[in-house]
Order: C-alpha cells, then structure tokens, then sequence
C-alpha cells in the first residue's frame, strides 16, 4: 500500500465519526416512520431497514468504476456513502414512504431518483432520495450526504442477486445482460400483481371501517399498541 493511499484511508477514518452520527440519525428517523405507520395507521408496509456505512474497499471500487482517481474531495462527493433501504411490501407501499419521508422537515433532498417508473438498462427499479443532514463534531458542522433506497421484497430479491452475480462482477467475458433484463421483467409483473391485490383489499378495509365492529376491534388494537409503547418505558 502506498503512502498516498494510508493517508487517504487516515482521511476516511476521521470522516467516520460524522458518517456513524448521520447513520444512526437517519436509522432514528426511519424508526419512527416505522412506528408512525404502526400507531398511527394501523398498518405497517415496512418489511425491513438495513443502514450502513460503505467500507473503504467498496469506496475504492465505485470511484474505479467512474474513472474517477481516490481523493478526499472525490470521497466527499459520494453521495452513498451512508445509506440505508427500505424493504416494503408492495409497489404502493414505496410511494407512502417517499411521502411520509418527505414531511420530515429535518431531512433537505437533495436529488430523487424513480427507477421504478425509469428502471435501469439492467433491470434495476427501486426509488432514490439523496438527502443531506447537518452533523456537528467537536464544534464543526458538516452536511452529510445519505442515500435511501426503496423498494419492494420482490425488487430486492432480484437486486440482492444481481449485485452478488453480475452488478460488479470481474467476469466481465460472460454477458447475461439480456437474462437479467427478462428475470426483471417477471419480478416486475409479479409485483403488478400483488399490488392489485394490495389496493382491492385497502378498498375494501376501507369500506368496512363504516362497520361498527371494525371500529371497536381497530380501536382496541390501538389501546394494546399504546400499552406496549408505555411498557416498554417502564410506565
Ligand atoms: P452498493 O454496493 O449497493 O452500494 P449515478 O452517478 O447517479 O449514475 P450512482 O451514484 O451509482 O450513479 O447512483 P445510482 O445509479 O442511483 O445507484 C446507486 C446504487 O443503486 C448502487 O450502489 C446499487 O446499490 C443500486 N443499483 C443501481 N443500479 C443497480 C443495478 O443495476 N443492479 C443492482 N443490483 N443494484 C443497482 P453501488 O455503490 O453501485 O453499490
């Protein structure tokens, strides 16, 4: 290893501290959406959330992959280097989060990203939010770039696999592009599917909230949901 690139890496590291601060703010803000869905709607489209903070190693190979040489100022301008998804369970289900997301008046957007109705030449759908938050440490404000990737199980499913066999790989001599392109495809219209039983069976939640024993049971679902949260608070 070069001298040039131990000082890089020291730069990095030292970087760190504001990148582990804006991971764990927006793994905060995520939680609550989550518990904001839970309580508030009764409802929860949110299948699971990942944050991390991309490895040096990974930094090096996505800056090689846009010709781009390994400086600090060029680290800077990843705009992923924190990042977190958002697994949901139907294509609706992204919108709501995008929305919800949105209203948060702390998060600034920076740049929005719909692979879902744009997808990728490889197949790739999911929606994108850069974001920008401030950190301070030690007395020094840094705007720190996140992104948020949503998508559907369904979509992850096909990305998840992509990026282990193909999206990076160094096999570049074997070109299952066209494969890819049509496996995405069928994923896309199972996810068609199941959003179409997603909306008729909202439309038809919806009509049985007029039905008083619906109410009572939602209401009382509700009561057990406030309890747990003031268990959990030691009240
Ligand atoms: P990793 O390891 O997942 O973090 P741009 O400069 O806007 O053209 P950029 O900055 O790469 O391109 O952003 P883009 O295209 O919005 O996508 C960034 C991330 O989306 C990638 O991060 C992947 O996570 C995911 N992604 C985009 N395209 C594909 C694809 O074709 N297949 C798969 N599996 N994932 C994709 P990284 O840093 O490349 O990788």
């Amino acid at each position: 290893m070069t001298n040039k690139m131990k000082n890089q890496i020291k730069e990095f590291e030292k970087n760190v501290l504001y990148y582990e601060a804006a991971r764990k703010q927006l793994d905060t803000y995520i939680t609550t959406i989550y518990r904001e869905f839970e309580v508030i709607e009764n409802y929860n489209p949110i299948n699971h959330i990942k944050t991390r903070i991309k490895t040096f190693e990974s930094i090096v190979g996505k800056l090689k992959r846009k010709n781009k040489s390994i400086s600090k100022e060029n680290i800077e301008q990843l705009t992923d280097i924190v990042g977190a998804r958002i697994i949901v369970d139907f294509v609706d289900n992204i919108y709501e989060i995008i929305s919800k997301i949105k209203d948060n008046k702390n998060i600034k957007i920076i740049e929005e990203k719909d692979y879902i109705k744009s997808p990728k030449v490889s197949g790739y759908r999911g929606y994108h939010l850069i974001i920008s938050m401030p950190i301070s440490i030690s007395g020094n404000t840094k705007d720190i770039y996140c992104e948020i990737q949503v998508r559907t199980t369904a979509m992850d499913f096909w990305a998840t696999n992509e990026h282990k066999l193909n999206y990076k790989s160094k096999n570049q001599s074997l070109d299952y592009s066209e494969k890819w392109q049509d496996a995405a495809k069928k994923v896309w219209e199972l996810d068609l599917s199941m959003n179409e039983l997603y909306l008729e069976n909202k439309e038809q939640e919806s009509k049985s909230k007029d039905d008083i024993s619906f109410s009572v049971l939602k209401s009382i679902d509700k009561i057990n949901s406030l309890k747990k949260i003031g268990e959990s608070y030691g009240r």
